[in-house]
């Protein structure tokens, strides 16, 4: 075996990756990354009995957000950047071992690598598998996927100029206790838990960093047409590359189309004063393979999901910034400011053809939870009324898998009477359906990015209440949620901490879930798969 890797759902056989990714990531890629995640562990054990403060250390907390989120599914394949990273990481590790004194620390924190091979040597020695109980592993990982993920969140949130310490404080606690050999699987379910209320605090910092800076997002109707000017596309989550790109491409006769997770961009109120956006480009993350043909233009991929280009062609135009990256492209760097410098995406989209059209008319979406309170009184009688009989919270991820039909017939399938909650890349294989309205309100409602799932939670505590309901899970709210990388994790976590029960989970369950852990979930919590649509959605209506 040469690599190992279970950490998205597209993992091959649903048990792990052991010669080269689904996603694309080679040996040496994933060997990188895995060590890259043993030196946060490192400086994690360090800033945990060192006790250290973590105002003290504020270069570091971003480096480990940003390491983080650099080995999350289809963020980076770049083997020089991580390698760079690694290095940066051992630096700021072995300074901040130097101010703490009297203490002793484990491998992690101490060990040495010169050169690529010694650190690929040294990655075969602590990844996944270094863990020998599978359930201690299986908790392990569940616990650093959903640090990962709530790195992600709490990176976009810093790039807004928003940060909550105790964050960081539980990042360090998390990652430091996946070295403790003392811990118990008991220790770790609750520290798995512990892991959902930081998730909630992450994406609800990114929520009001968002919100703050842009609006709260507004009931849009979104362009999926395209004019017939140059145009840049911009992929990914982070918001601020959004803005810059924005702001660089004002008045240069440059056109500005989101794709994929950028959609909800269109959302904000800040963003719709800028004539040269135009809407949105194609589907979810895996159609880039022939959507970036036709589209011409250079793509600007803020963080993932990246696909490996299949022609040099399209290489060619890809850029990437912050944690995203991938070998031969051009990666551009903020500078101390945060300001990027786009001028090279758009010199070269001057020189490009005009993206083809692949369809036409709108799509509608910004129902995140400020939007939707302001219906609340028209939801709250379409319920009482009998006119709406339940929602489904179906948020998460989308995937290359066939199965992922699945959700579209479920969509497809559902009684008229139902409401569709979403948010995330999930939300593709739906929402260009023609499900119709409820009195007005339309039966898909999108709240946005996979974070924005806060919004949905939000809101269906904010329905508890008004309906003044003790249990969360007596409102008329199922949860069939489809997952792919590690920011669902967090996503998951988080609304198990909140209380919320029998979430549906698919379209497979994880790999990285040993057969005891992934009985812990059902027996506390009511998670379980997905089986046939027709038999779903009885099973969910009559819940
Ligand atoms: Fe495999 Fe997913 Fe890991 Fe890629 S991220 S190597 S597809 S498990
Ligand atoms: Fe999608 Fe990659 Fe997860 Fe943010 S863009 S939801 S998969």
């Amino acid at each position: 075996m040469s690599m190992f890797c279970y950490q998205c759902q597209e993992t091959a056989k649903g048990t792990g990756c052991e010669i080269r990714g689904v996603c694309g990531k080679n040996e040496e890629v994933a060997k990188l990354q895995d060590l890259l995640v043993y030196v946060t562990k490192g400086i994690s054990e360090i800033v945990v009995k060192g006790k250290v403060q973590v105002e003290d250390i504020r270069e570091i907390n971003h480096q480990v957000l940003k390491s983080l989120f650099i080995t999350i599914t289809n963020a980076n394949f770049d083997e020089d950047g991580i390698e760079k990273q690694i290095k940066l990481m051992i630096d700021l590790r072995d300074q901040l071992k130097k101010q703490v004194q009297g203490k002793t620390f484990g491998d992690a924190a101490n060990f040495k690598v010169s050169d690529r091979s010694s650190m690929l040597e040294k990655a075969s020695k602590v990844g996944v598998l270094s863990t020998e109980n599978e359930d201690i592993r299986s908790l392990r990982e569940m616990i650093i996927y959903g640090i990962k993920g709530m790195a992600a969140y709490t990176h976009h949130a810093l790039n807004i100029g928003k940060e909550n310490l105790d964050i960081y404080h539980f990042i360090y606690e998390g990652l430091a206790a996946t070295l403790d050999d003392s811990l118990t699987a008991d220790d770790l379910v609750a520290l798995t838990l512990k892991t959902g209320e930081f998730g909630v605090k992450a994406m609800a910092l990114l929520d009001e960093a968002n919100t703050s800076r842009y609006g709260n997002p507004e009931i849009s109707e979104v362009n999926i047409g395209v004019r017939n000017k140059p145009g840049i596309l911009i992929s990914g989550h982070d918001l601020t590359d959004l803005e810059q790109l924005l702001e660089q491409t004002k008045g240069t006769g440059i056109d500005v189309y989101t794709h994929s997770e950028m959609l909800p961009g269109n959302y904000y109120p800040v963003f719709k004063k800028y004539d040269n956006f135009v809407g949105n480009y194609g589907g979810s993350w895996w159609a880039q393979v022939t959507e970036f043909e036709t589209f011409n233009g250079p793509i600007l991929f803020t963080t993932n999901c990246i696909v490996p280009p299949r022609s040099e062609e399209v290489r060619k135009r890809i850029f990437t910034s912050g944690a995203a990256g991938y070998p031969g492209c051009m990666h551009i760097e903020a500078d101390d400011k945060g300001y990027k410098d786009f001028s090279p995406i758009i010199e070269m989209a001057k020189k490009c053809e005009p993206p083809v059209e692949i369809e036409k008319g709108s799509i509608i979406g910004g129902f995140a939870h400020n939007q939707v309170f302001e219906l609340a009184d028209k939801v709250v009688e379409a319920v009482k009324s009998g006119a709406i009989r339940k929602f489904f919270v179906m948020a998460g991820c989308d995937g290359r898998m066939n199965s992922r039909e699945y959700y579209t017939n479920f969509a497809k399938s559902l009684p008229k009477d139902t409401v569709i909650l979403t948010a995330g890349c999930a939300k593709y294989r739906y929402n260009k359906l023609d499900l119709g309205d409820i009195g007005g309100i339309p039966r898909i409602l999108d709240a946005g990015q996979c974070n924005d799932s806060y919004s949905l939670a939000v809101i269906a505590l904010k329905l508890q209440e008004i309906f003044g309901l003790e249990d969360v899970n007596d409102l008329p709210i199922a949860f069939n949620i489809a997952w792919y990388e590690q920011k669902a994790v967090i996503v998951l976590l988080a609304l198990l901490y909140l209380g919320f029960k029998n979430i549906h989970l698919g379209p497979t369950l994880p790999g990285f879930l040993s057969p005891n852990v992934a009985k812990v979930l059902v027996e506390k919590f009511g998670i379980s798969g997905v089986g046939q649509v027709d038999d779903d959605i009885k099973l969910f209506m009559a819940e």
